[in-house]
């Protein structure tokens, strides 16, 4: 995958693991919070801010797991430095919302909005990704609760706190903003083989004030 061998090592599954991470037996529940309870008659996902056409765009439960499903292993980095490899996730790959909710042409990044306000920032071209998932299953069953049911967003390249349990939409942006995590102490960027875990480590242009 391009990635510096010499910082890695092989993990069961043939992934590497990024520097500084160790493998994780299992898998454990990490998030802030309570775990939210489902409501499928309340739950709608929603493509707000700068989409193409100016309009707030939104599925409700049904019509939302109904999309294209797909399947995407991906490793999963926590930042505070355990990881699970190999894992097969299935959903909603990001790029079927952004064709059916096309963001207009300024737009640079996306806030991940979750139940309770949790959020996180990505830049478009990370949500953009081939990889990038709605993920509705973990290694063919549906995710349980604490795994964020209904939906929570896999992205492979970055950290795991990148990727929301329980999402609830997105937010197109024109210009980059921290979401929760990132407003904490954690780095804008996120990408684990380069080991951007705090906002300390940002170099100009890796994202807005703190
Ligand atoms: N809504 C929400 N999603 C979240 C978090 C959170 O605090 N709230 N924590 C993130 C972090 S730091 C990690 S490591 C993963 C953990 O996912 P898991 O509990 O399924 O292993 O969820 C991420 N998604
Ligand atoms: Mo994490």
């Amino acid at each position: 995958m391009g990635h510096p061998v010499e910082h890695a090592s092989r993990g069961a599954a043939g992934s590497e693991l990024p520097p500084g991470q160790r493998l994780q037996r299992g898998w454990p529940v990490t998030h802030y919070g309570p775990v939210p309870k489902f409501r499928p008659e309340r739950w709608e996902f929603r493509v707000f801010g700068a989409t193409a056409d100016g309009d707030a765009h939104t599925w409700n439960h049904e019509r939302f797991t109904a999309l294209p499903y797909t399947t995407v292993v991906a490793d999963l980095h926590c930042v505070t430095k355990f990881s699970m490899l190999g894992a097969e996730w299935g959903g909603i790959p990001a790029r079927t919302v952004l064709e059916l909710a096309p963001p207009a042409s300024e737009v640079t990044h996306v806030m991940v909005w979750a139940e309770y306000g949790f959020s996180s920032n990505l830049r478009l071209a990370d949500f953009a990704a081939e990889r990038t998932l709605f993920a509705t299953h973990k290694d063919g069953e549906l995710l349980t609760a604490e795994h964020g049911f209904p939906v929570r967003l896999v992205v492979p390249q970055l950290y795991a706190w990148k990727g929301p349990k329980w999402v609830r939409g997105i937010e197109y942006m024109t210009a980059d903003r921290r979401g929760f995590w990132e407003e904490r102490g954690y780095h804008n960027i996120g990408d684990p083989w380069k080991e951007q875990r705090y906002s300390y480590q940002e170099g100009p242009g890796d994202g807005p004030g703190v």
